[in-house]
């Protein structure tokens, strides 16, 4: 098979370029430009085998709470909503890693929130909800200079080619319109990565999940942090108990975004924040 030669390190011609100063700025570099990257969450292995046990027991849980024909007729049996609200620690740990926090704070100008969390099963040789061309903010056709919203989907197996890895049509948030089916076929690629790292997509780019040819089911757990204008996919600060977050934690799970629901509670949120 051929090779790809090194790329050139020397240029002409150019007056600009990027300075990056970390690995994480190059990854951040990377989303703006592609659309996505790969960042590590640093977790060791037992974090990581913690976190897929706390992922199964939260999954057995749901569906027992909201019934499997109920979850099989509403086409939602791969997906576990919101498990921050109902699962362990593991779920705020994920939302809350330390290179991933870095990296939105690059990326997403002032403030942001978590929108949503949900586990995701791509089931062997079955297609599920998310094998489908979409953008992170569904139903939109813009062009936006800066991310508005950053798709963080943690990977609790190892995403393969034959498992299904997440499909994307590179720098495609750059654009408004979807492009053409001969254009996909050429341009799309699937984005491999290890259990314990972030995928991280532009929520403008199209991605898909693909297809799991394997015997085993594919896991992660998604994240969509936005600019705190748009509302969440479900009421997170309405779903959780507030004590023992920190502010920082309550600032990022929206518990100061909600909508005041009267005059009153919006100058009551105008006031300093305590712990
Ligand atoms: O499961 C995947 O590979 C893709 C997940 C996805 O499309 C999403 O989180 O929006």
């Amino acid at each position: 098979m051929s090779q790809r030669n090194t790329p050139p390190s020397t240029s002409y011609g150019i007056l600009r370029q990027d300075q990056f100063s970390s690995e994480l700025e190059e990854t951040a570099g990377q989303v703006r430009r592609l659309g996505f990257a790969i960042v590590d969450s640093g977790y060791t292995r037992v974090e990581l085998s913690e976190i897929s046990e706390e992922f199964e027991r939260t999954r057995k849980r749901y569906v027992e709470k909201w019934g499997e024909t109920d979850l099989k007729q509403a086409n939602e049996i791969h997906t576990i909503r919101a498990p921050i609200s109902h699962g362990g620690p593991a779920f705020l740990k994920l939302v809350m890693n330390e290179n991933l926090q870095a990296v939105l704070k690059l990326l997403i100008e002032g403030k942001y929130i978590l929108n949503q969390q949900n586990g995701i099963i791509n089931p062997p040789n079955e297609t599920y909800n998310q094998a489908f061309w979409h953008r992170d903010l569904p139903y939109q056709h813009f062009v936006s200079s800066t991310p508005l919203a950053i798709n963080a989907l943690f990977c609790i197996d190892d995403f393969t080619l034959e498992n299904g890895a997440t499909f994307v049509l590179p720098a495609s948030h750059k654009d408004k319109a979807f492009p053409s089916d001969t254009y996909i076929q050429k341009n799309a690629l699937q984005v491999e990565a290890k259990a314990g790292q972030y995928i991280l997509l532009d929520c403008m780019l199209f991605h898909s999940g693909g297809f799991n040819r394997t015997e085993k089911e594919r896991r992660a757990v998604n994240h969509v942090f936005n600019i705190p204008y748009f509302k969440q996919q479900i009421n997170l600060p309405r779903n959780m108990k507030a004590d023992g977050l920190t502010v920082g934690e309550k600032e990022i799970l929206g518990f100061y975004y909600e909508e005041p629901a009267s005059i009153e509670s919006y100058l009551k949120s105008r006031l300093p924040k305590k712990d």
